[in-house]
């Protein structure tokens, strides 16, 4: 017994991982283990000898079973600390610095026109950039010896030998989305139409492709009176000043008549542009009353609706909005000007839109 005692205490003491363990315990209290044969073996004895061995066996029994479960206890405990000592996490390391783009000042100038619009009413409407010439130019009054028609003025699409559609061209300003909103919806309407639009122009302040807002409200007796409200509304919210002044200076256009021109009250004093104060004016938009042709060829009687129209250049705006002098900005994604500017999309790793290295 006592031999027994040693053994497997000894062998428990000197084992180092579970499966070992588990092996140790079967073959002493498993069922064919040493102690549980010893067991079966009382029944052959005396009494008085079965009480006593039983006793021992019991004892025994007892002391090899806690120690295999402290010895457990303590396998398991090491292989914690093992891993705790290996797996250790330095929650004190700064965060992997992840990309984080930023929108684009033209795309976001473009989002905060549609919203003011919006505000007012005004549905948003989206067409082709590729356009045929007659929701482009005839739809609109445009003659057809207008310069504008001209192949040094506007992108013209290929035609192959023989191919008898008309002639399509990259629309020149989003109003044919505005000849598509009249003849789908009818009047009355109210629609603006952001988007990009294309001219062979190239200089300091002019690129082939830009981004214009036009946008039109149709009714029985919509006025002048109605679009004055509608661009003073939105100046004040796109400047974000209060006290705007607008001047409305007679011009021409072939889908507006009368048309205006209007300019913003502004001082550019010490270089820098204050809306709303000061002496001097910058043009920032063209407009005028739908003109009677354009209503008729929109599906729409001019002897029942009439309405306004404006269109603004965006990439200007968004310029002058975000204090941005200089075209390289925007053309051919000029990061450099951009983050100069402080859009940083496309910048250096931002961590979490804060730190940045
Ligand atoms: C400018 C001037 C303007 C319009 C655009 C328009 C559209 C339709 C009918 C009548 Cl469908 N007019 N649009 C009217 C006046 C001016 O744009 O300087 N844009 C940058």
């Amino acid at each position: 017994m006592q031999d027994l005692r040693e053994k497997y205490l000894k062998a428990v003491a000197g084992v180092s991982d579970e499966a070992a363990l588990e092996e140790i315990r079967l073959a002493a209290l498993g069922k064919k283990g040493e102690i549980s044969l010893k067991m079966r073996e009382l029944g052959k004895m005396t009494p008085e000898e079965r009480q006593t061995t039983g006793k021992a066996l019991n004892v025994l029994k007892d002391e090899i079973d806690a120690a295999l479960r402290a010895k457990k206890a303590a396998l398991a405990d090491a292989a914690l600390d093992a891993r705790l000592a290996e797996e250790w996490l330095d929650v004190t390391l700064p965060g992997r610095p992840r990309r984080q783009g930023t929108i684009h000042p033209v795309s976001q100038v473009m989002d905060e026109v549609t919203a003011i619009f919006a505000d007012m009413g005004f549905a948003v409407a989206e067409g082709p950039q590729i356009e045929d010439d007659w929701h482009n130019f005839d739809a609109l009054n445009i003659a057809p010896e207008h310069p504008a028609r001209q192949e040094h003025d506007t992108f013209f699409m290929n035609r192959a030998e023989g191919d008898n559609r008309p002639p399509h061209v990259l629309r020149t300003h989003t109003s044919p989305v505005q000849i598509r909103a009249m003849l789908d919806q009818g009047a009355p309407i109210r629609v603006i139409a952001p988007g990009r639009v294309y001219r062979m122009d190239m200089d300091q302040t002019h690129t082939p492709m830009f981004h214009q807002v036009e946008g039109m409200a149709i009714g029985r007796d919509i006025s002048m009176a109605n679009l004055k409200w509608v661009l003073e509304e939105f100046c004040k919210a796109f400047f974000e000043v209060d006290g705007v002044e607008l001047r409305f200076r007679a011009s021409h256009f072939p889908f507006t008549e009368p048309s205006a021109e209007v300019d913003i009250r502004c001082s550019w004093k010490g270089g820098s542009l204050k809306i709303g104060e000061g002496d001097d004016w910058m043009e920032i938009l063209g407009s005028g009353m739908m003109h009677p042709k354009v209503l008729e060829a929109g599906g729409i009687d001019p002897n029942e609706w009439q309405g306004f129209a404006f269109g603004m250049g965006i990439d200007r705006l968004a310029m002058l909005k975000y204090g941005i002098p200089d075209l390289r900005a925007f053309f051919e994604s000029d990061l450099r000007w951009l983050k100069h500017y402080g859009f940083n999309a496309l910048d250096l790793p931002t961590v979490f839109g804060g730190l940045s290295r």
